[in-house]
């Protein structure tokens, strides 16, 4: 079989002094960091739709990209090859795991039973060709967002008859995945939002929302499909305002739908940009309500406003987001999709190789680091200190729901409460940089 990268073998750890562009400084897969390989940690995953669909194309340009082994059809025999090309890519770069929409895998035909059919032939050979090479399955996910007939939207469409084609393709992509052994599937709707609200019914919109998420639960039950499922938020982009607009409106959403617990949340950085939050503050506000599920890694350029997918190479963003993954105890189902293309300009196969690289070399710095913001403790205990007076007996009976309106203020009534303690945010910014620079060159 002909090589799509004949110019690489296999990229491995060389350690931080390394000057091969093909060869990690920090990831070192098999390495013990806080009690578990890095592997287990990071579980990361290529998708199929920017490393093999995207030909780097943008609104006022052609595609750039050189695919030496896609001839641009839809024939099944490209569909087959792009299989082997992206299993080649997974296993000389190192990545166990990936993500796909079906129509990533194969095209749309005429009728759903026939794009069904095509999909099931080669989704087979994915599976035997990720299965020979100890590949497994992230996420699955449907395309419900290009083409035209989800112009208005999926589940969220005006059109009676285009919601039961979504579901009906939404059933058959989760089926897909099952076979594959996927961990779990992802929703991220597409159109599900609006450009005008003179022509749309949001109240109504919401409710078919939650009933397509429904039926998915159900339908996950009775396929015995064990993956969890995901929403992924995003604020606008193609929509002028989307229903997922971030991870706090989703989990009111899923509470208010009864979907609260069912259905758990996978977060992109870059569509935290759009929201204008922080990455972090997305990955707070789903672990703080047990829904952290997974991560679409990635970054954005702020001051542009596009959601523009960059590989996510920032040492200082990985620490940020490892460290709240650690302090959930880790991912189980979930892992670290790179949802990210190459820039336009980078159109060889090589840059491939080198947004992958330098996106995993960050991600285990930002493991390493956070472990060792975690191991050096002062950062903790500084909050601890902060909300010391809460574990107070006060505390305490305010927490357990114990307390009223009329009883503190008998309490303060004649006290003169003056300034809290400093909050040292300075300070505290310095111990983090301080720990995380020495973790550069720890192992
Ligand atoms: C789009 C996006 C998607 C989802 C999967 O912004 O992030 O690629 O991750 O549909
Ligand atoms: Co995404």
């Amino acid at each position: 079989m002909q090589q799509a990268f004949p110019f690489v073998d296999r990229v491995r750890y060389e350690g931080p002094a390394t000057r091969n562009p093909f060869a990690f400084r920090h990831y070192d897969a098999d390495a013990v960091v806080a009690g578990r390989p890095m592997r287990d940690h990071l579980r990361f995953a290529a998708c199929y739709w920017h490393t093999m669909r995207n030909g780097l194309g943008d609104p006022f340009g052609m595609p750039t990209a050189a695919m030496p082994w896609d001839d641009g059809t839809d024939s099944e025999g490209n569909c087959l090859r792009r299989v082997d090309a992206f299993v080649e890519f997974l296993e000389k770069c190192g990545i166990d795991r990936f993500c796909f929409h079906d129509r990533d895998v194969a095209p749309e035909l005429g009728t759903l039973r026939e794009s069904n059919a095509m999909l099931d032939r080669v989704a087979a050979h994915l599976k035997a060709r990720a299965d020979a090479a100890g590949k497994r399955l992230l996420w699955g996910t449907a395309c419900l967002f290009a083409h035209p007939r989800y112009m208005a939207g999926a589940a969220t469409s005006p059109d009676v008859r285009v919601f039961a084609h979504a579901c009906a393709q939404v059933k058959h992509a989760m089926e897909v995945t099952h076979r594959l052994g996927g961990e779990g599937y992802v929703f991220w709707g597409g159109r599900e939002g609006y450009s005008s609200l003179l022509n749309r019914d949001m109240a109504r919109d919401l409710r078919h929302l939650a009933r397509m998420l429904q039926m998915a639960v159900d339908w996950k039950a009775e396929l015995g499909f064990k993956g969890t499922l995901y929403v992924e938020p995003k604020p606008r982009e193609p929509s002028v305002h989307q229903y997922d607009f971030d991870a706090a409106t989703v989990l009111g959403f899923l509470r208010e739908h009864g979907l609260f617990g069912k259905v758990t949340l996978n977060i992109e950085t870059n569509h935290a940009t759009l929201a204008a939050h922080d990455m972090e503050h997305e990955l707070r506000v789903a672990a703080a309500a047990g829904a952290l599920g997974s991560i679409d890694a990635n970054m954005g350029t702020p001051n542009c406003g596009w959601d523009t997918d960059q590989y996510p190479t920032d040492y200082s963003l990985a620490t940020r987001v490892m460290e709240v993954v650690l302090s959930t105890g880790g991912f189980t189902t979930g892992g670290l999709n790179f949802d990210a293309k190459r820039r336009r300009e980078s159109w060889s196969p090589e840059d491939l190789f080198h947004g992958h690289i330098a996106s995993m070399d960050a991600f285990a710095f930002g493991l390493k680091a956070a472990a060792a913001l975690r191991a050096d403790g002062r950062l903790a205990d500084a909050l601890r200190r902060r909300y010391a007076a809460w574990d107070g007996e006060l505390g305490q009976r305010i927490e357990r729901g114990e307390a009223s309106f009329a009883e503190l203020e008998r309490l303060v009534a004649d006290e003169r409460v003056g300034s809290p303690a400093s909050g040292m945010q300075e300070r505290l910014e310095d111990t983090w940089n301080a720990v995380v620079w020495d973790a550069r060159t720890a192992r």
